[in-house]
């Protein structure tokens, strides 16, 4: 499944200071030789590709990225400071492209690479180096170079770090709208999904991760009842299933416990390395549950289903609990980056 994570940013390299045109003040010499010097150089902005960033949503909230000014010599011979460079970290596999060429900019392909994408300009000079034989109260110093600039185009192909399973209805696409920008089609119908949708859920600062809704699967899917069960092969590359259910089926004579053991069977069936990924259960449309019934019904099909593992219990109607959810997720997908970079 192709899903391309995409952003535009602009990147401006600070100017670099300007030299001066400064005499050494000295009593008693009325005067005294050049002594202006150097603007210091504009910050340049670098990408560094780092692996433990996997998507490019950072660069969707703040598209914009300035280096400072390199600062302006002084008298004395002292140089200007330079202005420190930016850094951006993004994630490996970028590939950034300038918009206006096309021209492909860099290819970030291993962890910690660093490309140059704007270069600062260089500090003007100081008088003091404009001094000669012929000239020694030389007036003339240059100004710092303009900073370089760019709008450039950010391209991921990501894959899904998490995949949302369950029986049509159960609140997949609901679920994948309120946590991430994808906007699937949500319906009261069965599969209404047709084709898996990804989208890129933004925790904070530098952590993300890609969800993965697919249509909705029933029993006897192995065998080609409801679209079947090919679109599994979606998950195969995931790290975490999140298996949701609907507690609160509109049709009380449904039986909550046997579909999900159903679901549970149908996985198996396609794939016992799917099948022993890890899972967890999400208890959805608690909405529809009165308050004061909710543990109780939730705790009762747990133990009906006799699942030991970990479960939520959300809206994704309302939200409820949905930040728990993803927040969870992200903690257990950064602990296995960290054994993994072990
Ligand atoms: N009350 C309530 N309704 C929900 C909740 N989540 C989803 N729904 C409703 O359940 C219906 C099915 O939701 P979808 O998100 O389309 O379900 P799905 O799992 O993607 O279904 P398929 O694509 O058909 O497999 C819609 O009418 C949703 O509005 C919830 O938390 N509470
Ligand atoms: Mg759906």
């Amino acid at each position: 499944m192709k899903f391309i994570d995409e952003a535009t940013i602009q990147v401006y390299a600070g100017k670099g200071g300007d030299g001066v045109a400064s005499f050494r003040r000295e009593k008693f010499i009325p005067k005294g030789g050049p002594d202006g010097g150097d603007g210091g150089s504009g910050g340049s902005i670098y990408a560094v590709a780092d692996r433990n960033i996997n998507t490019l949503v950072d660069y969707r909230f703040a598209r914009v990225y300035r280096a400072k000014k390199g600062q302006s010599g002084r008298g004395s011979d002292c140089y200007g400071k330079s202005a420190e460079d930016i850094v951006l970290r993004m994630p490996v596999g970028t590939v950034i492209k300038n918009i206006n060429t096309g021209e492909i900019v860099a290819d970030l392909v291993d962890h910690q690479q660093k490309v140059l994408l704007a270069s600062g300009g260089s500090g003007g000079l100081g008088n003091l180096h404009f001094k000669s034989s012929t000239n020694r109260t030389p007036r003339q110093f240059t100004t710092g170079e303009a900073g370089q600039e760019f709008e450039l185009k950010l391209e991921l192909k990501v894959l899904a770090d998490v995949g949302l399973l369950g029986m049509p209805n159960a609140g997949k696409s609901t679920l994948i709208r309120a946590v991430s920008a994808a906007r699937p089609k949500v319906a009261d119908y069965p599969f209404t999904t047709l084709k898996p949708n990804l989208g890129v859920v933004r925790i904070d600062h530098n952590r993300s991760f890609v969800m993965a809704d697919i249509p909705g699967l029933i029993e006897g899917a192995a065998d080609g009842a409801g679209l079947g069960h090919r679109f599994l092969k979606h998950l195969t590359r995931t790290r975490l299933l999140l298996h949701l259910v609907d507690v609160a089926p509109f049709d009380e004579n449904v039986d909550v416990v046997h579909e999900a053991m159903a679901l549970i069977k149908e996985l198996q069936k396609y794939d016992e390395s799917l099948y022993s990924k890890p899972r967890w259960l999400v208890l959805n449309k608690v909405d529809m549950l009165q308050e004061d019934q909710r543990t109780q019904v939730c705790q009762e099909f747990i133990h009906k289903l006799g699942w030991r593992d970990k479960y939520f219990i959300i809206s994704a109607m309302t939200g409820d609990g949905c930040k728990q959810l993803t927040y969870a997720v992200m903690d257990y997908l950064e602990q296995l980056l960290v054994s993994t970079n072990d």
